[in-house]
């Protein structure tokens, strides 16, 4: 080729990779036009029934969590099962909650603009306005986001992090999205609020391993605690207890405190400390501000936001996030 026709042929590639990529991108506001009032409709739900509920951030920004593990932030978390396989009927979300809530909010939607504004896009806007409605932090949420149509109970349990998991587990999970240690890190700092049941960590307090019961990388004091106040014995399925105790509320630095304190309540929360990297990455946090930990969660927030979206003419804007096919 000669050198004009290679610069055509490069202009021409770029050209086509911009708007190729474009059009597959997420944008703030992607709702401006089609559904001037979304975005408005979610807060103001939010800032009307938050605090009937002020505990609903936790579950909120937790199911975006756990949608975006699993197939991307497609909304697919929230389709009930027709027969028992869906997303929700696996054991890391048998313990979510919101789902209602969540379905009022795009029933609303639905009314104001039938068949525009995706599920996808609703947990993410309404994990972030709930946060940000009980006094945590605030991050970008571009949209645009498209709705899947399918929910396998097994990707869920295969791509969903374990309590009980050790480092490797962690990073490999994390890693299988795109995220990196820091991501693992700072959006692990979301266990500053909200509660766990009994039944996720029982097996450090009582059958640890064949060789010792408790599990040693927890402070006995309070694994003492726990045992004589909140979770009294292994069958204990139902009993919830905080996981930043005292603090459930806030969206502060505590966490970190009490897992470099090993009072973490998860393996996985303690296992952050079993590697220097992430190590050190929790005693610049504790060390730094609060301000400087929003802004960094904030990022990692808006990433994990954008993990495996489908966008464009990719995926499906459904009418109601319970019913695949709808
Ligand atoms: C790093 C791997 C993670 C593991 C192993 C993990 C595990 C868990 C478990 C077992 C619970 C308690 C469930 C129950 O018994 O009710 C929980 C609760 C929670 N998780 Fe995580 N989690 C992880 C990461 C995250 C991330 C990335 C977020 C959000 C950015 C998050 C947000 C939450 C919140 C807010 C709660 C409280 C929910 C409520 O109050 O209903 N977690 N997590
Ligand atoms: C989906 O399941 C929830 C509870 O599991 C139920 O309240 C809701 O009505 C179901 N949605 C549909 C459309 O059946
Ligand atoms: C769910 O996902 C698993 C693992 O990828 C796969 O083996 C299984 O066939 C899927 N189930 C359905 C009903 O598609
Ligand atoms: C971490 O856990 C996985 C899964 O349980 C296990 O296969 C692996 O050996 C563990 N790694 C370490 C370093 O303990
Ligand atoms: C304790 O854990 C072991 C596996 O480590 C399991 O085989 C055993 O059934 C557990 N005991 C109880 C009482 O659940
Ligand atoms: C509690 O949960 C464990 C598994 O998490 C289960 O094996 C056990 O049967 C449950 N116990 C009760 C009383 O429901
Ligand atoms: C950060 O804080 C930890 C305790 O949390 C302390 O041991 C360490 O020396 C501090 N490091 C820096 C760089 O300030
Ligand atoms: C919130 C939610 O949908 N929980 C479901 C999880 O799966 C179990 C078992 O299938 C259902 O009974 C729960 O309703």
């Amino acid at each position: 080729m000669k050198p004009l026709n290679i610069a055509v042929a490069l202009a021409v590639t770029v050209l086509i990779g911009t708007f190729g990529s474009s059009e597959a991108q997420l944008q703030m506001n992607f709702y401006g036009k089609s559904c001037p009032n979304a975005e408005k409709i979610i807060s103001d739900h939010i800032q009307k029934h938050i605090h009937h509920g002020p505990s609903l951030a936790a579950p909120l920004i937790r199911m975006h969590f756990h949608d975006c593990f699993v197939r991307g932030c497609d909304g697919s978390v929230l389709i009930n099962s027709t027969s028992g396989n869906a997303e929700k009927d696996s054991a890391p979300n048998l313990t979510l909650r919101g789902f209602g809530f969540v379905e009022r909010i795009k029933t609303l939607l639905e009314a104001e603009c039938p068949k525009t504004v995706s599920c996808a896009d609703i947990i993410a806007l309404t994990a972030r306005d709930a946060v940000v409605a009980t006094g945590g932090p605030s991050w970008r949420v571009p949209t645009g986001r498209r709705d899947g149509r399918i929910s396998n109970s097994t990707e869920a349990f295969n791509n969903i992090p374990p309590p009980t998991s050790n480092f490797t587990t962690l990073q490999r999970l994390f890693a299988n999205q795109g995220l990196n240690l820091k991501d693992l890190v700072l959006l692990s700092g979301a266990h500053t609020i909200g509660v766990s049941h009994c039944s996720s960590m029982n097996t450090r307090l009582y059958n640890f391993s064949t060789t010792v019961k408790q599990d040693p990388s927890l402070d006995t004091e309070y694994a003492a605690n726990l045992k004589a106040n909140k979770c009294k014995s292994l069958n204990d399925n139902t009993t919830i207890l905080e996981m930043d105790p005292g603090s459930r509320r806030s969206f502060d630095l505590s966490y970190y405190r009490l897992v470099l304190k090993r009072r973490g309540l998860f393996q996985s929360d303690a296992a952050l400390t079993t590697n220097s990297a992430t190590l050190k990455m929790i005693n610049d946090l504790v060390n730094g501000s609060e301000e400087k930990f929003y802004k960094a969660f904030a990022k990692s927030m808006e990433k994990m936001g954008r993990v495996k979206v489908k966008t464009g003419s990719s995926g499906v804007i459904r009418t109601r996030c319970s019913v695949a096919g709808s």
